[in-house]
């Protein structure tokens, strides 16, 4: 049998968080505050992405737990007002922790997919993020996340 490649235990830590694309941040909050009783936790523009952003999590639950990204466009042009366009609301990227960004996007274009980004771009919270192309991964827009206190240890093996 074989063994085939390696992948390095540190390559994707965690679930960082779920983003989801909506039209008016506003009205998302309202909702997944209001109805489905998650706590809004950190708000932010980020005008190079073209986005206005809230994170949320469910009450009582420490940031170190995945949360849910809301963003909403700022400009026609941008990558959210694209999606919407093309595809209405709802889940835009999965976003996973890795320990170096520029690190993790090397060994995975090694592993022959496409990273839409030469170096990391600011992302929220002081995070630095780059992705990898959605037509490379079955479908799904992959955010990594090198957050700015570098990231928790993965409690593998513990309750
Ligand atoms: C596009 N496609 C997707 C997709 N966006 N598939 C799954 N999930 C998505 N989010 C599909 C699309 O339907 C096409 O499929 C195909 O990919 C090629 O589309 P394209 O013409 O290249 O589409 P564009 O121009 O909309 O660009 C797509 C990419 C763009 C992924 C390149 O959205 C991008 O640069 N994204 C990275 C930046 C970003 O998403 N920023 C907002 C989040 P068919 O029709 O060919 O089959 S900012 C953020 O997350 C922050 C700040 C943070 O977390 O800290």
């Amino acid at each position: 049998m074989s063994a085939g490649p390696q992948v390095p235990p540190e390559l994707l830590l965690r679930l960082d968080h779920v983003g989801l694309a909506v039209p008016d941040l506003e009205a998302a909050i309202s909702f997944h505050t209001g109805v489905l009783g998650l706590e809004l936790r950190h708000r932010e523009t980020n005008v190079e992405q073209g986005v206005v952003e809230a994170m949320l999590a469910p009450v009582g639950v420490d940031d170190t737990a995945a949360q849910i990204q809301l963003m909403a466009p700022l400009t026609p042009d941008s990558a959210i007002a694209k999606f919407l366009d093309r595809s209405g609301p709802g889940l835009q990227q999965l976003a996973f922790q890795v320990r170096d960004v520029a690190d993790a996007a090397a060994e995975l274009r090694r592993r022959g997919l496409r990273l839409l980004y030469d170096s990391a771009k600011p992302g929220t919270r002081g995070s630095l993020i780059n992705f990898v192309h959605p037509k490379d991964t079955g479908g799904v827009l992959i955010e990594l996340v090198q957050v700015a206190s570098g990231p928790e240890e993965p409690s593998r093996g513990r309750p």
